[in-house]
């Protein structure tokens, strides 16, 4: 059984540990049969993959990204890169900007995100040839860092695609609690649908750009449901389900499924360094807006 040593925060707010508003993500094995993942991906509108990549390769990358931001006063001195320990500051905060820009765009992380164990994957899931959308993420989140994605779901910034396609939220490390991995609202891929055909409705006089826009005047600052996460647990009375993330798992989630993120209190300093990136079918209609490289410009 999982614990956590002090409350989950996130953006200023402090989740319940009453056992009716905080649990925990169910783990599934990779090797189950494709029927049992589809059942389990339809019911819960996630699945927690423990150990379906390569632990070395993830950190053969997490300490490739740390080296490179050595450079700009983001590691503690003398520390391993693999760490990813926090220096505590000053950052050159345009030098991280670039770099991150960069990333997106190494070798190593397209090796990374098209690794064959994970192309493998999703041909079977998807009973089809997948197609990985180009707009793909990386975050790092330092120890302390009081702002976290606010919670929503993933459709909201893919509006002009299919709703068919699947995201993977993969930590570059391991990522316990109190280091600020996702959250899931538990059961809230109905939600997320509910909501939808709500701002659906409300869309529909919009032009195009505006209709698909997560920004429209419908929609709340930033395309969020919420940041004020235990309200939500109760509206909905229901739970945000945290987990103790090891390297090498994978979350994939449905794009109604309601996450989020909380603040990284880790104790031993260590930043948060994750990735998200999503696959559909290749035949289906892709976004066009996610065609392109990921950059902190791009205003999606
Ligand atoms: O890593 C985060 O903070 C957010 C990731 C996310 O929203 C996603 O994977 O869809």
């Amino acid at each position: 059984m999982t614990t956590i040593s002090q409350p989950l925060v996130s953006n200023g707010y402090t989740l319940s540990t009453a056992p009716e508003r905080l649990g925990w993500l169910t783990p599934t094995d990779p090797r189950l049969p494709l029927k049992k993942l589809h059942e389990i991906y339809a019911e819960q509108g996630y699945i927690w993959f423990k150990g379906i990549l390569d632990r070395a390769e993830i950190l053969a990358f997490r300490r490739h990204y740390f080296t490179q931001f050595q450079t700009c006063g983001l590691l503690a001195k003398g520390s391993d890169p693999v760490e990813g320990l926090y220096s505590g500051g000053p950052v050159d905060r345009a030098c991280a900007s670039q770099l991150l820009n960069e990333a997106v765009r190494w070798h190593e992380y397209e090796a990374l995100c098209k690794t064959p164990r994970l192309w493998q994957f999703y041909t079977s899931f998807l009973e089809a040839e997948p197609h990985l959308l180009q707009r793909r993420l990386i975050r790092h989140n330092v120890p302390g860092e009081k702002n976290c994605t606010a919670a929503h779901y993933d459709l909201i910034y893919l509006r002009a695609g299919t709703n068919q396609l699947c995201s993977s939220w993969i930590p570059l490390g391991d990522c316990p609690p109190q280091m600020g991995g996702l959250v899931y609202l538990e059961g809230s891929d109905a939600l997320g649908r509910k909501m939808e055909a709500e701002f659906s409705a409300k869309n529909a006089e919009l032009p195009f750009a505006e209709r698909i826009s997560a920004y429209n005047k419908n929609m709340r600052a930033g395309g969020w449901i919420s940041a004020n996460l235990p309200e939500m647990a109760e509206k909905f009375n229901t739970r945000w389900l945290a987990a103790d993330y090891e390297a090498g798992d994978m979350v994939m989630h449905s794009p109604y499924m309601l996450h989020a993120a909380t603040v990284n209190n880790d104790a031993h300093g260590r930043i948060r360094l994750s990735t998200d990136i999503r696959f559909q079918r290749l035949k289906d209609q892709v976004d066009p807006r996610w065609n392109n490289n990921w950059s902190d410009t791009d205003g999606l």
